[in-house]
């Protein structure tokens, strides 16, 4: 049942008589909000009757593989058989009901995107989260969120077996692997044994699908709470028309499936179009396998962070092919048709550098955890280098003020989603448990997204950047506190100060400004500055180490005794800007 082999690839022939037509494209418009959806009886069996009726082309809905040759190819029936067997085991085995919380902590594998329907099935609300988390980040999303199961991978078995015990919530454990482990049910025995009729609940658009984790200036990550809205957006034509999918494409979304950048590019927008998804397990994104998938398989599509496609143009390509159209390209993608990128700014010099060697246009797009993807660059649109493009409907999206006032075309504002009177499908519900914290991003009529912007006159938004002390490193969001929380345990430090600096590969990286406690003032500063990186990785997720470590003697400070991130900040900024224009 498991492991089914399909040989799928369709001939150029056959791509080209496949439909463009998909769910929604029908049946709903932009400004439509039906009371009840599921992505997974609407959408994934949708698809599956589709196939069963021959109306849909023999691409595989998805499609695995590793470095070492394994690959796994599923079709809509087949997903919906096996995501129907995920829900039995879930409601049946595990006793998990509709409205249940469940911590979904998986590399790049299948079981990811069937553990995620399964749930959408049942009603029960998956949380993703990267395998790069450690026990105390897990400890604080099953506390937090009062997870009742969690499924993960055998690596991080010990890791949640060191917390467990303090998560009284917690009643079922869920392992993927080959191996078995006491007190943990095995994900692939389970699966292999349920049925595989399953009869999917009948979801209030309003009722809550995923939640994500996001990192705030202050404190822990915040939980951002999405309803079957997110979901439904994509079968909108205005965000459809911003990948323009047909079934005959291959997606291949690169990001990390605990970021929601994979749940919406990754699964929710191919299979909205019948698309397939594309999955290399990637347990190191290297940029060097990153090209050679591009040349391997006949991926049509990529999205990724931009820091991804600075890492190939910073390659030394081996691996040249000319194509006699154009001389000057040396990095010939055989089937790449649309790349597209966000998480963090691509600079226009990054954009003109792909293009000219790859021939292909990078188009922006903008989202966060609590929005998903609203603003882009569609496809056939004109691009306007270093702009993030234009709405999407039903978003209205303005620039303002702090007060929620709209403000005139080019000048700069927060970027500002408007949710009164109505709130948009798609636009998160709330942050979890925290009504202050949903209420400090409400401004007059719009969601605050805290990202600063202008528009012009055509309606194309450019994004600034951030005002606060929120890191976006290679398109992660990172919270100065959770470094420094993680750099004050360790006995070297006395206190630390945690911002951006600029970075030509990463766009930004995390800088610590430590202060010393005296008995490591004498110490080797190259030694330490490795310890204490070691320490952070070892201690919280390793993607937030400070990459730039600077010893001080003492940290600027306010009269009332809070860190002046801001003045560090501007200061690393200043910096980088006298270093280009001496
Ligand atoms: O650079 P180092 O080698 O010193 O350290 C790396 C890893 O080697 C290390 N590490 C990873 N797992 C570890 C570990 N160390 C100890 N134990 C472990 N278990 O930690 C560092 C992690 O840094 P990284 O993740 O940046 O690694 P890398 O290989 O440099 O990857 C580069 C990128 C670009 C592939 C990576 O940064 C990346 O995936 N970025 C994208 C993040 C993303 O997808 N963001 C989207 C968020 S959703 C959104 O923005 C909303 C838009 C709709």
């Amino acid at each position: 049942i498991y492991k089914c082999f399909h040989s799928f690839s369709p001939s150029r022939s056959q791509k080209h008589s496949m439909t463009t037509a998909g769910v929604g494209r029908q049946r709903w418009n932009d400004y439509d909000s039906p009371e009840e959806f599921n992505f997974a009886s609407d959408v994934l069996d949708y698809w599956a009757q589709m196939e069963e009726e021959g109306k849909r082309g023999p691409g595989p809905a998805l499609w695995w593989v590793n470095s070492q040759g394994d690959e796994i190819k599923w079709s809509f029936q087949e997903l919906r058989n096996l995501t129907c067997r995920v829900a039995n085991v879930l409601e049946k085995t595990c006793g998990l009901q509709q409205g249940d919380h469940l911590a979904l902590i998986l590399p790049r594998v299948p079981e990811w995107w069937l553990v995620s329907v399964g749930c959408i099935r049942t009603g029960i609300i998956f949380m993703p989260g990267t395998i790069q988390l450690k026990a105390k980040d897990i400890l604080y999303r099953l506390q937090a969120s009062q997870a009742k199961a969690i499924v993960t991978t055998g690596s991080l078995v010990p890791e949640v077996d060191s917390v467990a015990s303090e998560c009284p919530a917690l009643k079922t454990k869920l392992v993927v692997s080959d191996h078995s482990y006491d007190g943990w049910l095995n994900f692939q025995s389970l699966i292999k044994s349920a049925s595989p009729h399953h009869t999917c609940i009948k979801s209030k658009m309003k009722d809550p699908m995923a939640i994500f984790f996001t990192s705030g200036t202050t404190g822990y990550p915040k939980m951002a709470k999405h309803n079957q809205g997110l979901a439904f957006r994509s079968s909108v034509p205005s965000c459809r028309k911003m990948l323009n999918l047909k079934t005959s494409d291959i997606i291949w979304c690169t990001s990390d499936p605990g970021w929601i950048l994979t749940t919406i590019g990754g699964m929710i927008k191919p299979w909205t179009s019948g698309a397939t998804v594309f999955i290399h397990q990637l347990p190191q994104p290297d940029p060097k396998v990153i090209v050679e998938v591009l040349f391997k398989y006949p991926i049509t599509q990529s999205l990724a962070v931009p820091a991804v496609y600075r890492m190939i143009l910073q390659q030394k390509i081996t691996k040249v092919q000319f194509s006699s159209e154009n001389p000057i390209i040396i990095l010939w993608f055989p089937t790449l048709e649309h790349c597209s990128t966000g998480g963090e700014s691509l600079l226009p010099e990054e954009y003109e550098q792909w293009k000219l060697r790859t021939g292909l246009p990078i188009h922006e797009f903008y989202g966060q955890s609590e929005v998903g993807i609203c603003c882009a660059v569609f496809r056939g649109m004109k691009i306007k280098r270093g702009s993030i493009g234009k709405a999407i409907l039903p978003f209205d999206i303005q620039i303002i003020d702090e007060k929620g006032n709209i403000l005139p075309p080019n000048t700069e504002g927060y970027l500002g989603i408007r949710i009164k009177p109505t709130r948009p499908p798609g636009l998160f519900m709330e942050y979890e448990n925290s009504p202050e914290k949903t209420a400090e991003v409400e401004c007059g009529d719009f969601y605050n997204s805290g990202d600063r912007a202008t528009v012009d006159e055509d309606g194309y938004f450019w994004f600034l950047g951030r005002d606060d002390d929120i890191i976006n490193a290679s398109g992660y969001r990172i919270g100065p506190a959770e470094v420094e929380n993680a750099l004050v345990e360790h006995p070297a430090v006395a206190e630390s100060a945690v911002v951006s600096s600029p970075d030509p590969t990463r766009g930004e990286v995390v800088k610590a400004f430590i202060v010393l406690t005296p008995e490591f003032l004498s110490h080797d500063k190259e030694e330490l500055t490795k310890e204490l990186q070691q320490h952070v990785k070892s201690v919280t997720a390793p993607y937030k180490y400070p990459r730039k470590v600077e010893f001080v003697p003492e940290l600027p400070k306010t009269v009332t005794g809070k860190i002046k991130r801001k003045e560090l900040r501007m200061k690393e900024f200043s910096q980088k800007r006298s270093a280009t224009n001496p």
